[in-house]
């Protein structure tokens, strides 16, 4: 390290800083190490830096870059992220874990002198807004110049913030190498891991550079978030977070939990609407109201499918002049194509398996797209024309609403309004999703999901569930939740909705904040009648709703609930949970049985309650 690098470091004031520099460095021994701070100057080198290497290509587009991930790096490696652990947890739900030294002594020799011939970058972020309360602070070493490039669009510089830590060690701390590369790719992917210490507050990972498994500010910080968040009373979640625009230039904020491939982003992106951020959510409780932020800055998001008749905004930020790194699509001619986009794909080019052609096959046989199906691009918020005004706002925004979003081709209605808080808990705690044909294994298979946030959970379920049921204490405002299901289908498989329907049970919820609409009462919930959503549907999408549909659409599948009710007594089962919540449980449980009785059907029409 240089004596200015070094000045940088010293700057902070702060010995816990030098010590993981230090250590990092005699560990991973690279041949230069190079400090980053907010000045403009600092940022461009990584972005120079990144084109130098060959981590990322520039397209024809200006701002427009390209890197891939290997091909067998495509997405989050579940099974070699895991969890250092001195002492054994009840999770109550599977979680990965090795042995602490056991752990530490491995990954440590996957490290030990990763970066020989490497430059290793340090860098400093905020998760969340600077100068605010929510604001956690993030120190990245990585040499990667990809993984730091995509954390400057995806992240707020947190140099400065850094300084106001004096000598306190309250920071995440992540150490991450690429490992040996070839044509700019990880390539000993039998090696990479992914180590969380959730005692230190630190993540190790090496041998991969897909951003879910190599960014320590996105899915891993917010692993160490949920823990600290648990101990401290507030929610880090799985959510996007969006203002929904009411009648009369009325801006209600609503946050909300989808799994993958639910419709997380697609909702956040709503026409009409405007977003604060479409993936984590901080949410804390300040003079008697939850208040959210984005703890990201950026979009790191799908581009499967993104067209401009789908996802108009991200399309056009796609398609002009800004900063956007692509991953994994194809390229000819120095322009990106994915799948989906509603283009003419060339035959040929370079994409995620190397050189690509139209019938290009992997060893399996199988056809490789043009795109991965998780495909991306990165972009900063700032690119989007929908960004909300308070995105960055210090102190959040109010949130009024949560939803909470499965995919179920046959069970749960649209929207549905929870009876209580507890009830909403309940909701979000119990949802499923659908596999679908993108991922690997047998279609229609439920997965549980509890709140979207399964794969980050890093508490043990029944204390995750407690702190949702006991965050209401001292609200004056407590936010209504809504399930929701974009997903349901006919005998014949046919989707029952239309993708812009969510506008409509969106714009319901919005007035049901302020009691504009009544709704009807059933054993899962509250929910809308026929004619408030006639007129959304014409006010919202010019649309004549029937009301053929709507009793097609929110008749109670008694049998099929009960079923479900089956699952989630077989889950929780043996899992410790709060007493609020089995009982949420049971009495929907007996809601649907006396139902079922009185009616005598598997199918109930909403007009019959
Ligand atoms: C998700 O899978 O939920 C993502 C992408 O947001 S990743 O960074 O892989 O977590
Ligand atoms: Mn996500």
């Amino acid at each position: 390290m240089d004596k200015i690098d070094f000045q940088k470091l010293e700057e902070l004031n702060n010995q816990h800083i030098i010590k993981v520099v230090e250590e990092a460095i005699q560990l991973c021994k690279p041949t230069k190490v190079t400090v980053i701070t907010d000045s403009e100057e600092d940022i461009n080198y990584v972005r120079e830096l990144s084109l130098i290497n060959g981590e990322e290509t520039k397209l024809k587009m200006e701002g427009h870059t390209i890197h891939f991930d290997g091909y067998y790096d495509q997405g989050r490696d579940k099974a070699n992220t895991k969890y250092l652990l001195s002492k054994d947890i009840e999770w109550g739900i599977k979680v990965n874990s090795i042995e602490k030294d056991k752990g530490l002594k491995e990954i440590y020799s996957y490290l030990e002198g990763s970066m020989a011939g490497k430059e290793m970058l340090v860098r400093f972020f905020s998760l969340g807004p600077t100068n605010s309360v929510f604001s956690l602070k993030a120190l990245q070493i990585t040499d990667s110049t990809y993984v730091a490039h995509s954390e400057d669009l995806l992240y707020r510089q947190g140099y400065e913030e850094f300084k106001k830590l004096n000598d306190s060690s309250d920071f995440f701390f992540f150490l991450h190498s690429a490992g040996r590369l070839e044509n700019g790719v990880s390539v000993d992917i039998d090696k990479r891991r992914i180590y969380i210490d959730l005692e230190e507050n630190r993540v190790y990972s090496v041998n991969n550079q897909y951003a879910g498994n190599s960014l320590g500010l996105k899915k891993l910080a917010f692993r160490l978030a949920i823990n600290k968040a648990q101990n401290e009373g507030w929610l880090a979640e799985h959510m996007f977070i969006m203002g929904v625009h009411g009648p009369n230039s009325r801006v209600t904020y609503f946050t909300g939990a989808y799994p993958s491939a639910c419709g997380k982003t697609s909702t956040a992106m709503i026409p009409g609407q405007t977003v604060v951020g479409d993936d984590i959510a901080y949410l804390k409780k300040i003079n008697g109201v939850i208040r959210a932020v984005n703890m990201e800055s950026g979009i790191f998001g799908i581009i499967h499918s993104v067209n401009s008749e789908n996802d108009p905004v991200i399309y056009q930020a796609l398609t002009t002049p800004g900063e956007v790194i692509f991953s994994n699509v194809l390229i000819n001619n120095g322009v990106p194509y994915w799948e989906g986009m509603k283009k003419d794909i060339p035959s040929k080019g370079i994409n995620f398996s190397g050189e690509w052609f139209e019938g290009k096959k992997d060893k399996q046989g199988k056809k490789i797209p043009c795109s991965h199906n998780n495909a991306r691009y990165t972009l900063k918020l700032n690119e989007l024309k929908n960004i909300d005004s308070k995105a960055n706002d210090l102190g959040g925004v109010p949130v009024k609403a949560i939803f909470y979003g499965g995919r179920d081709s046959d069970t749960t209605i649209p929207i549905v309004e929870s009876l209580t808080w507890a009830h909403g808990v309940f909701l979000g705690a119990t949802v499923e999703s659908e596999t679908t044909a993108a991922t690997l294994g047998a279609r229609g298979v439920r997965k549980y999901n509890p709140m979207a946030n399964l794969d980050f959970i890093s508490v043990p379920l029944g204390t995750y569930i407690e702190n949702h049921l006991k965050f209401t204490k001292d609200l004056k405002l407590i936010p209504k939740i809504y399930a929701t299901n974009y997903f349901l289908k006919d005998e014949t498989g046919k989707y029952l909705n239309g993708k812009m329907d969510k506008r409509v049970w969106l714009l319901w919820a919005e007035g049901r904040v302020y009691g504009e609409y009544e709704a009807i009462e059933t054993p899962v919930g509250l929910i809308p009648k026929y004619e408030d959503l006639k007129k959304l549907f014409i006010r919202e999408l010019d649309k004549d709703y029937t009301e053929a549909e709507y009793i097609q659409q929110f008749s109670l599948r008694v049998t099929k609930y009960l079923e479900k009710m089956e699952r989630m007594s077989k889950i929780f089962e043996n899992i410790e949970m709060p007493a609020a919540f089995t009982e949420e449980l049971k009495a929907q449980t007996e809601r649907l049985k006396e139902t079922r009785e009185k009616f005598g059907e598997d199918m109930i029409s909403p007009l019959s309650f």
